[in-house]
């Protein structure tokens, strides 16, 4: 409709314009006609009378002259009449001849143009007299060859002006009444395809028979009414997110399409072991493994990873595919061959030297080497290669993982145009002055943006990328819609904080709390009441294992009753042991450990225990059974999921958690006891608070973050991204149609 009326508005504009333009035309044309008239009816006029000109020319008195001109004025536009004689003086004029206009001036006007009264030439011109336009014109008068002057002749011109007027209003009623015809015509006949076109989408949607033309719209309006249905039928009857919901989500609002995953770690490593026979499954030490295996496992789909197991090759198909979880397999890993080089430069180098210590703030200097990046662009695209090679359709649902592929978005888009990339950054964003130190920030942003949608765990990393993006790129930040746009193409970017599987599937897997902790009591050599902490990492400086243990320390120094009685057991797995930085944390924290149990260890006891290796998963949940309290001290986190598996742990709603204020997971978990890692004094004193906590204090808390952990589970986290990936998907495709069918704006099908 409002297309409708600017088109009118500009219909009536431009008829106006037309119609000035027609009236200034007509306005000179007809002005030319009548003084061309005019002048020939003043030959006309003075020939017809000459022979008597002629014969009473010189007479004296003139009268008889004066009759002549008074009879040649008897036409009704001739206004006054004179004869001039060849000395320039009047013979005789009419009664209203005007006053300004003498023979000696009309004869000097005559010279002025090249002409003479002598030669037989008719003079005319316009004058403006005070009684307005009036025209001139001089007849030569002579006798056989002899000049004896000229007649002059004014002439009224007012009735030029006069139909001039007439003429304009005329053209102007008529090319007016067209306009508004016109526009009037137009309003209602966009009225009228409108009414049509909502009539016949609503009978198609309600009979299910569109006309062949509205089928595809009518299938997707259909479809974006039933998921928001669906949806709000959910949310009332208040069901929880789980696998089945999951995967009902993803078939009816994605149509069960297969789901990619592009990541760097794969969930199942084959490894041999050092010594021995056979080959071990290993679960890798990963946040993001951790929480997306349990959503692959609902979706089923292809997880592309580096296959880096040293039995990987041998357990995969010539392909590099094999199919997991061992005994239940429900999904594919593919896996991806790096070469040492290759590994180094990407995973080593521009990953884990470059841009992990770029996110984070630890106080470990970023180092960026262009060899590194020319490895990481070189392995994003040999991901993006294989994903290629992996997806079955045009518009395929893929999930890319963390700051190993920023690029990865982009390379895909290029070949997959409509594919659905949801990129998902596991670890914090920088503001946009720390982000500058990277030397490729540009084609970072430019990389991810390829992404339909980029989630990170907190609103502030969201507003730190998009600070990003409008400090180094040329594109369009929509904050009130939570986007940025780029090349006409959006790029949703939104928090999704990440969770874990509810319930947790390794709590299925271990004994109750009691036999838990009896049997790690047993393996530590503890005493029945002893208090146990724990802490479970990978051996990362963002951790604050460090910080960690001098907590412990001070606990010991400030409280001596814990002494020989507190046990904090560290998991640690090693890292990243290739990289300086996280040898000589290695070094530090054994270093910490020796000089704490030196202090104050007495006998059997140790007041550290650290196991410098890799766990499965039920052995590290039974820590978490086991443990007083658990201490989760990073110096900078995206989420930590080592705190909420603490928390899934606990079924017996005991054990106190604390909590770096660091981490994504102190806005959630707030009934942990929250601390700053870096105040050695005030973590030493919620360590002493909880091992003094009342069990009914350690059961409120427990169970209020239980609620939290098992509703914002993450078939949730999955859950959300994924709707919002098929609600910008059907926007998508049904402004494609909406615009191609029928013209209306892309905002038209926004608001649909
Ligand atoms: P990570 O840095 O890997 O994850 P985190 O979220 O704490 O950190 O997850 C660690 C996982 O490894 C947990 O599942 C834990 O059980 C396991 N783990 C730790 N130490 C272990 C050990 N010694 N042996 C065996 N398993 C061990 C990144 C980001 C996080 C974000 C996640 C998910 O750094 O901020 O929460 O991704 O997005």
């Amino acid at each position: 409709m409002g297309q409708a009326l600017r088109f009118a508005i500009l219909l009536v504009l431009g008829l106006g314009f037309v119609t000035w333009g027609t009236s200034v035309l007509v306005d000179r044309t007809t002005r030319e006609w009548f003084e061309k008239d005019v002048s020939l009816r003043a030959r006309l006029a003075v020939s017809g009378a000459r022979r008597a000109l002629v014969t009473h020319w010189h007479e004296e008195p003139p009268s008889d002259l004066r009759g002549l001109l008074s009879e040649i004025t008897d036409d009704e536009r001739i206004l006054a009449a004179a004869a001039c004689n060849a000395d320039l003086t009047f013979l005789a004029r009419t009664k209203y001849f005007p006053s300004q206009l003498s023979c000696g001036e009309i004869e000097h006007r005559i010279r002025a143009t090249d002409a003479s009264p002598s030669e037989q030439v008719p003079w005319r011109s316009l004058e403006v007299l005070p009684g307005g336009n009036v025209h001139v014109s001089a007849i030569p008068v002579g006798d056989r060859d002899q000049g004896l002057g000229f007649v002059v002749l004014v002439h009224d011109l007012s009735f030029v002006q006069r139909r001039a007027a007439t003429s304009r209003l005329f053209l102007l009623i008529t090319f007016g009444s067209l306009a508004l015809a016109a526009a009037g015509i137009t309003v209602v006949a966009a009225r009228l395809a409108r009414r049509k076109w909502s009539d016949d989408l609503r009978m198609g949607l309600r009979s299910g028979s569109a006309r062949p033309e509205f089928q595809p719209v009518v299938r997707d309006v259909r479809e974006l009414v039933d998921r928001i249905v669906a949806e709000k039928q959910s949310d009332r009857e208040g069901e929880a997110w789980n696998p089945k919901r999951l995967k009902r989500t993803l078939n009816r609002y994605l149509r069960g399409e297969k789901v990619v995953i592009l990541a760097n770690r794969e969930p199942y490593v084959h490894e041999k072991p050092k010594c021995g026979e056979g080959i071990r499954v290993v679960h890798p030490a990963s946040g993001l493994v951790t929480a997306l295996e349990p959503v692959m496992r609902a979706c089923s789909g292809t997880w592309i990873a580096h296959g880096n197991g040293s039995a990987d090759r041998e357990t995969a198909d010539r392909h590099g595919r094999v199919r997991v979880p061992p005994g239940e397999e429900s999904y594919l890993i593919r896996r991806v061959w790096l070469t040492p080089e290759q590994e180094k430069g990407y995973y080593y180098g521009f990953s884990n030297e470059g841009l992990w210590p770029l996110c984070h703030i630890a106080h470990t200097r970023p180092i960026f080497r262009s060899d590194d990046w020319a490895h990481y662009k070189e392995v994003n695209q040999k991901f993006a290669d294989t994903l290629l090679e992996e997806v079955d359709s045009e518009d395929p649902i893929v999930l890319v993982q963390d700051y190993h592929f920023a690029l990865a978005p982009s390379l895909i888009r290029q070949h997959l145009p409509r594919a659905t990339i949801i990129m998902f950054w596991h670890i914090p964003w920088p503001n946009s002055q720390r982000f500058g130190i990277c030397p490729w920030p540009k084609h970072l942003l430019e990389g991810m943006l390829g992404a339909s949608i980029l989630g990170f765990h907190t609103q502030s990393d969201c507003n730190s990328f998009v600070d990003c993006v409008d400090r180094f790129l040329e594109a369009r930040v929509d904050r009130e819609q939570g986007a940025v746009v780029q090349h006409g193409r959006s790029t949703l970017v939104r928090a999704y904080p990440i969770s874990l599987d509810w319930p947790c599937q390794w709590t299925t897997k271990v004994p109750p709390v009691e036999q838990c902790r009896a049997s790690i009591f047993k393996e530590l050599g503890l005493e029945s009441d002893a208090l146990l902490g724990v802490g479970v990492d990978r051996l990362d400086y963002t951790k604050g294992v460090e910080e960690r243990l001098l907590a412990v320390e001070r606990l010991l120094e400030r409280f001596p009753k814990f002494r020989g009685r507190f046990t904090f057991a560290q998991l640690a797995a090693p890292s990243r042991t290739l990289i300086d930085r996280y040898r000589q944390l290695n070094e530090n924290i054994e270093q910490v450990a020796a000089r704490i149990n030196e202090r104050f260890g007495q006998g059997n006891y140790r007041p550290v225990v650290l196991l410098r290796t890799h766990h499965e998963p039920p052995t590290v949940f039974q820590y978490y059974r086991a443990a007083d309290v658990c201490y989760v001290s990073s110096l900078h986190d995206g989420m930590n999921l080592v705190a909420k598996e603490f928390v899934a742990a606990r079924e017996d709603e005991g054990g106190v958690l604390v909590l770096s204020q660091f981490t994504g997971a102190a806005r959630e978990l707030t009934e942990a006891l929250i601390v700053n890692p870096y105040d050695i004094d005030e973590a030493s004193s919620a360590l002493a608070m909880a091992l003094h906590m009342s069990e009914d204090e350690k059961r409120d808390r427990m169970r209020s973050m239980r609620a939290f952990v098992s509703e914002f589970n993450v078939y949730r986290w999955a859950g959300r991204m994924l709707v919002d990936a098929a609600r910008l998907r059907t926007r998508d495709r049904l402004t494609g149609r909406l615009t191609d069918h029928f013209d209306i704006s892309a905002n038209v099908a926004s608001r649909l």
